[in-house]
């Protein structure tokens, strides 16, 4: 079930949209619509909120049954048992990560260049996230946007599941998938929006359009 679930809509539950919305109630919204893959990003919140928010989270998750990953932070996955964690270039190194989570936790990188691909497969990342692809305002710091023509590049690189990831927009998804992508990581396409099911669905409905062709 788990690598079966390592494709398709990823969420992010990005913080900045704590205020304005319940990211517990996101989840279990999105998790209604279909989605099975969820992240929990903090990076301005004092730790012990970063936890009581990780575990409300990890609670919906389990209730749902969907698929609930920590971003950066191996100890606050480990303290709310989430499925796994997901480490950045500036995290702990993979390998430290693994040793800490054990061998059955999902650990995901992300990567910007074709190197950090390889090494990610090199090192034991049961997925990757790739970009950003296009410009996004949700990460601040991020590298130049690498577009369709680098996830075509690194495909053939890795057999690892491909998210990719920035300014992904349901318009933008098929092109991605059609590039080699397994799935797509989102944050502001889904929690921009006043409907989070109505905009959930413009992700899934076409993903169905998108298997279904596939076939
Ligand atoms: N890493 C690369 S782009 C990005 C992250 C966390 C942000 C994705 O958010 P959005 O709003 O879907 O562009
Ligand atoms: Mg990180």
């Amino acid at each position: 079930m788990v690598r079966k679930s390592l494709q398709g809509v990823y969420l992010i539950l990005d913080n900045r949209w704590a205020q304005k919305c319940s990211l517990v109630d996101v989840l279990k919204l999105a998790a209604g619509s279909g989605l099975k893959l969820f992240q929990y990003r903090n990076k301005t919140s004092p730790m012990s909120d970063v936890y009581r928010e990780a575990y409300r989270l990890r609670e919906a998750a389990a209730e749902a049954e969907v698929l609930f990953i920590v971003n950066d932070r191996c100890d606050v996955a480990l303290a709310v048992e989430a499925d796994g964690v997901h480490l950045g270039q500036k995290d702990l190194p993979l390998s430290l990560a693994r040793r800490i989570m054990g061998p059955r936790a999902i650990i995901g990188i992300s990567t910007h260049r074709a190197e950090e691909v390889v090494k990610a497969a090199e090192e034991g990342a049961d997925y990757i996230g790739f970009g950003p692809i296009y410009p996004t305002g949700t990460k601040i710091d991020h590298e130049n946007p690498v577009g369709l023509d680098g996830i075509k590049e690194i495909r053939s690189m890795t057999s690892l599941p491909v998210f990719a990831i920035g300014g992904i927009t349901p318009e933008t998804m098929g092109p991605c998938l059609a590039a080699g992508a397994n799935g797509v990581a989102v944050a502001s396409a889904i929690l921009d929006s006043s409907d989070i099911e109505r905009a959930v669905c413009g992700f899934t409905a076409r993903l169905s359009s998108t298997s279904s062709q596939a076939l």
